[in-house]
């Protein structure tokens, strides 16, 4: 096992890998911006290096001091967390060429679920269910004319580089495919400098739900049941749950169980995320994600498995210690994204945290860096805390969130616990009644 982790990254999500660590009897370093310098994660770890100014292009993404601050410390690993380098192939071949270990998947996987296309000739061939749409990039009008005819209008045009919702553009007849392809071509080239598109059918009213997938270097590959993240705005998570509110037990099973043998197949290692469309009882492949997620805390809660700690073990060689039938799935979870901005405009609110005082018992878990006193910079992500809360079912879990929400105190800048405590009051929501485009159109419109 390793001795000393390096944590690249900052914010709620070092802390919690910095707990994992701290139960694994590893010594943790912790990286940091100026800005940073009193942050929780600097003072929680057992050393900390300043990697660069405030930017995160000069810190957080900041490669060669990081692998400085790797070197300096005398690291066995490093942890790329949430964001910044965590799905970055570049970066996990380099932290492995400099002798360090990279706690994620092997580089290769990360750069084909980096690349959509490719990510979706992969699913194909592992046998995962995908929109229909074109088999590969689409290059000319006349091209996406042909495939659009053959799946049916509306169509979606996609950025191979894209992933987030970035650079997409839906054409709703033949009259409008020639202009959203050059669109779309144009915007992917100016984002990501690659103007690689493809076409798939527009789904128009799926809800979201990824599977939870942990391999390891033996060949093992559990799935830890799935998450339904519909509730998003901009693209952006709100609030998460599990299990999804829409499927039974069956679909459940035969989504996770694709999932898992497809990894299985592929020799995927680590944590991984497959996320799909799921709309009229079936479900569509859309991306992958190759890192360890923001709102992974709820499939802790469900299954009592600490799912860093096992990322950790398996990147270490460890096989993982138990089998798919010894997870049991109990209860109800639900993840509270608490934003530090304005719950009407969304507006980020910066600033000095006056008052605090998280929530707690029975089921009650804040993740999350503030304290009194803390001046949150605004330079990075605006998420301060995580509310996660689990009860016996999905009734409980809610009565329990309701309560937890009035119990948050964040004084001194405006958060989204206002936010939540209205959408978990809504009977659309209460009924698990939402798809993902509620919130945006259903819920923020009232
Ligand atoms: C789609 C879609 C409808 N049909 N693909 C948005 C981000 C990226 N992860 C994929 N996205 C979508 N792909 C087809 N064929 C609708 C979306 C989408 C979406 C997906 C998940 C959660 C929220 C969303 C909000 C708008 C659009």
């Amino acid at each position: 096992m390793f001795e000393k982790i390096l944590i690249a990254n900052r914010g709620d999500i070092a802390l919690r890998i910095h707990r994992a660590c701290r139960e694994m009897g590893i010594k943790t370093v912790a990286v940091h911006s100026t800005a940073d310098a009193g942050a929780m994660h600097v003072r929680l770890a057992d050393e900390s290096v300043c990697i660069g100014p405030p930017a995160s292009r000069d810190s957080y993404l900041n490669v060669p001091a990081i692998l400085s601050a790797a070197m300096i410390t005398g690291a066995d690993a490093i942890h790329p967390g949430v964001g910044f380098l965590s799905e970055n192939a570049d970066f996990a071949e380099i932290v492995a060429a400099h002798g360090f270990t990279f706690i994620g998947p092997r580089p290769e996987h990360i750069r084909t679920m980096g690349d959509k296309i490719a990510a979706k000739r992969a699913a194909i061939e592992l046998g995962i269910p995908c929109v229909p749409g074109s088999a590969g990039a689409v290059s000319s009008a006349e091209d996406a004319m042909g495939i659009a005819q053959e799946i049916g209008f509306p169509v979606l045009i996609k950025a191979s580089a894209g992933g987030g919702g970035r650079g997409m553009k839906i054409a709703l007849s033949i009259d409008e495919l020639g202009q959203a392809i050059s669109m779309a071509q144009s915007e992917a080239e100016a984002a990501f400098g690659s103007g690689e598109v493809y076409i798939e059918r527009y789904l128009g009213r799926p809800r979201h739900i990824e599977v939870q997938i942990l391999g390891d270097s033996h060949g093992n590959v559990v799935h830890l049941g799935e998450r339904d993240c519909s509730l998003q705005r901009r693209h952006q998570k709100i609030l998460e749950e599990t299990p999804s509110p829409a499927l039974n037990a069956a679909a459940r099973e035969e989504i996770a169980e694709i999932a898992a043998s497809a990894m299985r197949r592929l020799g995927y290692e680590s944590l991984g995320t497959i996320e799909f469309l799921y709309e009229d009882g079936a479900f569509f492949f859309i991306e992958m994600n190759t890192r360890l997620q923001v709102e992974h805390p709820i499939t802790e809660m469900v299954t009592g498995i600490d799912l860093v700690r096992e990322q950790i073990q398996v990147a270490s060689g460890a096989p993982i210690g138990f089998l798919q039938a010894d997870i049991v799935f109990n209860g109800h979870s639900i993840e509270c994204r608490v934003n530090a901005e304005d719950p009407v405009s969304f507006r980020p609110s910066p600033g000095r945290i006056t008052d605090y005082h998280a929530p707690g018992g029975l089921g009650v878990r804040v993740d999350s860096a503030l304290y009194a006193g803390y001046e949150v910079p605004p330079y990075y992500d605006s998420l301060v805390a995580k509310l996660v809360v689990h009860g016996t079912n999905r009734n409980e879990c809610l009565l329990r969130l309701r309560r937890a929400l009035d119990e948050f105190v964040i004084g001194g800048i405006d958060t989204t616990v206002p936010l939540h405590q209205q959408l978990t009051k809504v009977p659309d929501f209460i009924n698990g009644d939402y798809d993902i485009h509620w919130l945006e159109n259903v819920f923020l419109t009232r």
